[in-house]
């Protein structure tokens, strides 16, 4: 399908709103994971340019078709949005179609920020995060995970079969084998590698190469209306022992409210965290942004601390939902995307962004 027709089945679906409440630019650059392309998207479209709007400013762009469910994710990841669609079609629910899209990049050695072939800290340990969050508001979540491929999975083993919110280290281990989960090498040989690389300079900068990174959060919605979420990560790179990020924070790396919509953040964890992104981003939908409106405001807040007339040099990049089927995606820096599934298309989007 050509771009245009398709950017204009996606406004009457009521994906893909790509309008910028900065005014500035969108992003231009491609894919940031070309190696995982599937064959034959190799056109898949950039985004609509950017066009000015006041954070206040409702959107026209009401999606029509709210039985379609609609399935969105970080980075440019068809197989695990595939996945997911696909668990909906078998009758799963929401949730289920969350932890299916996320355990596809968990099993990915070829995704180094996510589950096996993860790259690991500066000791050479793959640590994993990830979290879970349904309709109900219930919220399970594994932080410093190792051994593990599928964290999301026991973030959900959290989040039903425990009394408790969130399990971090050994404990998330002890529990993940008590649930039957196999313990697995996760340090793939290429990330061995990588990090035996890394370790001549040892240099380490908290600094996102934003061509290299890939924490999938994903956001469903599915044909009855029902939101879920979930994120994994394998955390920065090289990062120091110990080191969480927001992916499985609630309300930084996700937050889902049923009534209102859902919102997820990639990139540098510490700057999510710092202004609680994604709850953020949901509390402004409730307060009737749109979910570009808040996308963007969210990234805002993470601006306004840095020095005056500076850029940054990181990057992080939200997605958002909302009850209606609209979504939302904004960066920092170009080079942010995501991937919608809405039932007939499953594309990669570029993200509008702050700079050029
Ligand atoms: C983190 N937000 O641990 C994650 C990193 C990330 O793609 O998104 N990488 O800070």
């Amino acid at each position: 399908m050509k771009r245009k027709t398709f950017l204009q089945r996606a406004a009457a679906s009521g994906f893909g709103l790509m309008t910028s409440a900065f005014g500035l630019v969108s992003a231009a650059s491609g894919r940031s994971r070309t190696e995982s392309t599937p064959a034959g998207k190799s056109d898949l479209p950039s985004s609509a340019p950017a066009s000015s709007v006041t954070a206040t400013q409702p959107t026209s762009r009401v999606s029509t078709r709210t039985s379609n469910p609609l399935i969105i994710a970080t980075w440019n990841v068809p197989n695990a949005t595939g996945a997911a669609f696909e668990r909906l079609q078998q009758g799963g629910s929401a949730l289920d179609a969350v932890e299916a899209g996320c355990r596809v990049e968990e099993a990915d050695p070829g995704n180094s920020s996510v589950g096996y072939g993860g790259l690991p800290d500066r000791d050479g340990q793959v640590t994993l995060d990830a979290c879970i969050m349904d309709e109900r508001g219930r919220y399970g979540s594994v932080v410093y995970l190792q051994q593990i491929k599928h964290p999301i999975s026991v973030a959900r083993k959290v989040m039903e079969e425990t009394p408790h919110v969130m399990m971090a280290g050994s404990g998330a281990l002890k529990f993940a084998l008590q649930q039957g989960f196999p313990a697995e090498n996760l340090l793939t040989e290429s990330s061995r590698k990588a990090w035996e690389e890394w370790k001549i300079t040892s240099e380490y900068k908290p600094i996102i190469n934003i061509e290299n990174h890939d924490t999938i959060g994903m956001l469903v919605r599915s044909a009855d209306g029902t939101l879920s979420g979930g994120c994994t990560t394998s955390g920065l790179a090289y990062k120091m022992d110990g080191r969480i990020g927001d992916s499985p924070i609630i309300g930084s790396g996700l937050f889902i409210d049923n009534e209102i919509g859902a919102a997820t953040a990639t990139g540098l964890g510490e700057e999510v965290l710092k202004t609680v992104g994604s709850f953020l981003i949901v509390e402004l939908m409730r307060q009737g942004s749109t979910p570009q409106q808040a996308c963007e405001e969210a990234v805002r807040r993470i601006l306004e601390k840095q020095p005056p007339d500076t850029k940054p040099d990181f990057q992080v990049g939200y997605i958002a939902i909302n009850k209606k089927g609209e979504t939302g995606a904004f960066g920092i820096h170009p080079g942010f995307g995501y991937t919608v599934h809405n039932g007939e298309e499953n594309r990669w989007f570029d993200a509008a962004s702050r700079f050029s």
